[in-house]
C-alpha cells in the first residue's frame, strides 16, 4: 500500500512568486576563519617536522612507560620581524620567568613537561644561574690549581642539580624552542595535535607574552629597510592583528585537554573583566590573571564559576625569596585533578 500523500503542497515546486526574490540580500560565500587564513598564507618553519617527531616519541614514551600526566608550558616573548632578512624586530618584555619556574614545579610534582620557550629566555634549573647579575664565573672558585664551586652557593647548586639531573634521567623534560610569532604559531599548533592523545591528562599553561600584532608575510620586506624609505623622516609601519588561536585550541586541536591561559594587563581596574571575558569567549577552564608590576607577588585565579581566587606571598614569604609559582602550580594540578576526574566518567 503506498503512505497517504499531501495534497496540499509539494516541496519539489518552487514558490512562483519568491523563486527569484531580487529584494533578499546577497547570501555570503562562507569565509574561512582567520586562523585557518593565516595558516594558508604564512609558511611553516622548515625544522617543524622534526620538532613533531621529537615531541611524538616523548609523548608516547610516557604513554607507555610512566603514565604521567603532560603540561605544556609556554614561556618567554614572541619577536615580530619587520624584515624577512630580519635586522630589525619588535619585542616583549617577558624572559620567561613564570614559565621557566612553573616548569620545575610542574616537574616536582610528577608531571612531564614539554616547555615551549623563546629561545635564549630562562630555562628549568639553568635559570637559577643565567641571566643574573652574578657572572657564572662567580659560582666558582680556584683552589690548588683546580676549579670548585664556591662553598657559598654549593648546598643551593646541589640541590638543583639533582632535581635538574632527576628531570634528564627521566625524560621528563623537553625543550622546543620558537623566536618569532610565526614559529610560535605553528610549534604550537603541531604540539597541541600530537598532545591530542593524551586527552584529559594533558595540561596546556599558556604563559608566554604572545605578539597581538604582526606584519603578514605577504607585505614584508625582503630586506632591510632603508632609512631612505622613510616619509619627512618617519617610518610607519602598519601592523595586522594576530588571530586569536585559542577558540582553535579549545574546539580542535586539544580538545580534551585542560586548558589555562594567562592575561596580562597594567591596569588592576580591568585585569578581572578583561580575564573573564576571555572565558566567556573561549571557554576554557582556568585564567589566571596578573599586573605586570606585581606579576611576581600576586596571581588571580578566574574560573568559569566565577570564582576569583588571589594567590598571594606574604611579606616573610617575599623577604624568604619564596616563588609565587610554588603556591600556584598546587592549586593549578588541583583543578586538573578535577578535571581529569570530571572526564573520566
Ligand atoms: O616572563 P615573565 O615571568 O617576565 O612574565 C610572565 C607573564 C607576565 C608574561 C605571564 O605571566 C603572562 O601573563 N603571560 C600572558 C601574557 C598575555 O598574553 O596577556
Amino acid at each position: 500500500m503506498t503512505p497517504p500523500q499531501s495534497k496540499n503542497f509539494h516541496t519539489a515546486n518552487p514558490e512562483a512568486e519568491s523563486a527569484i526574490d531580487r529584494s533578499i540580500p546577497e547570501f555570503e560565500a562562507a569565509k574561512i576563519s582567520d586562523e585557518d587564513e593565516y595558516f594558508q598564507n604564512h609558511k611553516p618553519p622548515s625544522y617543524l617536522p622534526e620538532i613533531e617527531k621529537e615531541v611524538q616519541e616523548f609523548i608516547e614514551y610516557h604513554r607507555k612507560n610512566t603514565q604521567k600526566r603532560i603540561a605544556l608550558v609556554t614561556s618567554g616573548g614572541t619577536t615580530v620581524p619587520l624584515e624577512n632578512n630580519t635586522v630589525r624586530f619588535i619585542d616583549n618584555f617577558s624572559a620567561g620567568t613564570r614559565g621557566a619556574t612553573s616548569a620545575e614545579y610542574f616537574l616536582e610534582n610528577g608531571y612531564a613537561v614539554i616547555f615551549l620557550h623563546r629561545e635564549f629566555s630562562l630555562l628549568p634549573y639553568s635559570r637559577h644561574y643565567s641571566h643574573s647579575t652574578n657572572c657564572f664565573l662567580d659560582f666558582m672558585t680556584e683552589k690548588n690549581d683546580k676549579i670548585e664551586i664556591n662553598p657559598k652557593f654549593a648546598d643551593e647548586m646541589l640541590k638543583v642539580l639533582r632535581k635538574y639531573n632527576d628531570a634528564k634521567e627521566s625524560n621528563s623534560l623537553i625543550l622546543i624552542p620558537f623566536t618569532t610569532v610565526n614559529q610560535y604559531l605553528y610549534t604550537l599548533k603541531t604540539v597541541s595535535e600530537c598532545l591530542h592523545v593524551m586527552s584529559s591528562k594533558a595540561l596546556f599553561y599558556l604563559a608566554a607574552a604572545v605578539s597581538d600584532f604582526f606584519i603578514p608575510q605577504s607585505r614584508m620586506p625582503t630586506h632591510k629597510i632603508q632609512s631612505s624609505a622613510t616619509k619627512d623622516g618617519e617610518l610607519v609601519i602598519r601592523l595586522a592583528q594576530v588571530p586569536k588561536f585559542l577558540s582553535r585550541l579549545v574546539e580542535n586541536w586539544a580538545q580534551g585537554a585542560m586548558i589555562i591561559s594567562f592575561k596580562l594587563e597594567t591596569d588592576n581596574n580591568i585585569l578581572i573583566k578583561k580575564a573573564t571575558s576571555a572565558l566567556d569567549r573561549y571557554h576554557h577552564q582556568l585564567v589566571i590573571g596578573n599586573l605586570l608590576q606585581t606579576r611576581k607577588k600576586e596571581v588571580v585565579f578566574v574560573k568559569p564559576n566565577g570564582d576569583n581566587d588571589w594567590i598571594k606571598l606574604n611579606e616573610d614569604e617575599i623577604k624568604g625569596n619564596v616563588e609565587i609559582e610554588s603556591k600556584m602550580i598546587p592549586a593549578v594540578i588541583k583543578v586538573h585533578d578535577e578535571w581529569i576526574q570530571s572526564n573520566s566518567s
